[in-house]
């Protein structure tokens, strides 16, 4: 690790610039009503600040892109395959690698393979593609993230912790039998982007290893978690991320991969695992759902670009930089009295739209609302992740009421500069000063699954 300074910059410099366009209100207006007040059916031409996610929007290095022209094309066998092995099993330490086209390539493998029907997988809260993938395998997932979580004011550090004492109560009613595995993600996105510590990580492997239960783990920002564990777990303050990364792998016996986000590539994901069966099973299934076992639904530089990005991923300077400016941005809206989840997590901040909009009660949509607020005002580029996101109970049909209603502003890695995040802080400011304003939604059309993707809305009457 790098000496600290007082203050980090970005440990690179830009090769290569992408022209940004602002548009009139008036353009605007147009083009989210259009869009039925879902910011993701807006088109990017329309947006300024793209903050809907940092799902396969980052910045690739020199030596990524550089990598894509050594990407190796065989159908089978691709030398871009092996190496993308090699580097998960050094820096990950998992045995087994199957690549997918995403993350949810591998979340529908490892429901298929683990899940039967009256299955309950608990997890360290949803996730919106994960809960679903266990659904359509027959199983149900159970909650088991600490109280804390939950709550948009708590300051606990450790959000994305499990109650140990929700696992046990879950083991005792069900039977470890009917539970395949723990689905334990790191950090958790729907929370916040919210760390789990190690030593309560520890803790779960005990548990499960004592009832025979296996931890599939949801790796899709491991590095920072590992981060946030650098930073303020006691004792961990002199080792690397990628110590950390590696012994938090090993406290688990799989896992799927997003490696849109942390791993630095523009599309790609992974299935590991640790066991010969689970290997040889799902090995069986992705030749149907992605692409043959050595390239899943990826091309060949698809698979270098990620190997290359994964070691940078790992970089403490990198890191450090990466979040760093998340805490920035959310640092100044708390200095603005704005309401978002605390403490800051590390791919966004979260606008708490329950307390931003306290007159809106949580069926007229208000984080759907003030996301197309804010693309109103500026042309920046948000997502709900509340009632709409969490969709409808499975069992009755009703609507699930989450206890978060959020807006996300997620910062894409290596993108946008300390000055786009000023520019958005003054957006959040200007809207917060007339919330009082902001009307709800209704919704006008409701796709059956993952419906925040594709639902449309249109304003309440007033
Ligand atoms: O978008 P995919 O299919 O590559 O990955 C699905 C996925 C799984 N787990 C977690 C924690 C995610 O955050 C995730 C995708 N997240 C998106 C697209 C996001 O905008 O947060």
């Amino acid at each position: 690790m790098t000496p600290q300074r007082a203050s980090w910059a970005e440990p690179y410099k830009i090769k290569m610039v992408e022209p940004l366009f602002l548009t009139t209100r008036e353009t605007r207006a147009r083009a989210i009503e259009e869009a039925g007040y879902n910011t993701f059916l807006l088109r990017s031409a329309d947006v300024y600040i793209d903050l809907l996610t940092d799902s396969g929007t980052s910045a690739m290095s020199d030596r990524q892109w550089a990598g894509l022209m050594m990407g190796d094309e065989a159908y089978a066998g691709s030398r871009s395959y092996y190496h993308l092995e090699e580097v998960v099993r050094r820096r990950y330490g998992y045995r087994h690698l199957i690549p997918t086209h995403q993350g949810r390539g591998a979340e529908n493998l490892i429901s298929q393979v683990l899940i039967k029907p009256g299955d309950v997988i608990p997890g360290n809260m949803y996730f919106t593609t994960t809960k679903v993938h266990q659904e359509l395998a027959g199983g149900t997932f159970a909650d088991i993230v600490v109280d804390e979580a939950h709550d948009p004011r708590s300051l606990f550090r450790f959000k994305g912790n499990v109650d140990l004492a929700k696992l046990e109560a879950l083991i005792a009613e069900h039977g470890a039998a009917r539970i395949p595995y723990v689905s334990l993600a790191t950090t958790v996105n729907m929370a916040g982007g919210q760390p789990i510590s190690l030593e309560n990580l520890r803790a779960v492997r005990a548990l499960t290893r004592a009832h025979g239960i296996r931890i599939i783990h949801d790796m899709t920002r491991v590095a920072e978690n590992a981060y946030m564990i650098q930073l303020h777990e006691p004792g961990h303050a002199h080792r690397s991320v990628a110590e950390i990364v590696f012994e938090i792998c090993s406290l688990t016996d799989g896992a799927t991969m997003s490696a849109k986000k942390d791993a630095l590539v523009n599309i790609g994901g992974f299935l590991a695992t640790n066991e010969d069966d689970v290997f040889e099973e799902a090995r069986n299934l992705v030749v149907i759902y992605e692409g043959l076992h050595t390239y899943g639904g990826l091309a060949g530089r698809d698979m270098e670009a990620m190997a290359i990005g994964i070691e940078e991923s790992l970089d403490d300077d990198h890191i450090r930089a990466r979040v760093g400016q998340v805490f920035y941005l959310g640092d100044k809206l708390v200095e603005a009295g704005i309401p978002v989840v605390r403490p800051i997590g590390t791919h966004g901040v979260f606008l708490d739209a329950k307390a931003f909009l306290p007159h809106l009660p949580q069926d007229a949509f208000p984080a759907q609302a003030l996301a197309a607020e804010l693309y109103l005002d500026s042309g920046l580029r948000a997502m709900e992740r509340g009632i709409v996101s969490a969709g409808r109970d499975s069992r009755t049909g009703e609507h699930c009421y989450p206890a978060l209603e959020l807006v996300r502003l997620t910062i894409p890695r290596r993108v946008y500069t300390q000055a786009h995040m000023d520019v958005v802080a003054e957006s959040v400011q200007r809207v917060y000063e007339r919330r009082a304003s902001i009307r709800g939604l209704e919704m006008t059309y409701e796709p059956k699954y993952l419906r925040f993707f594709q639902a449309r809305f249109r304003p309440r009457p007033g």
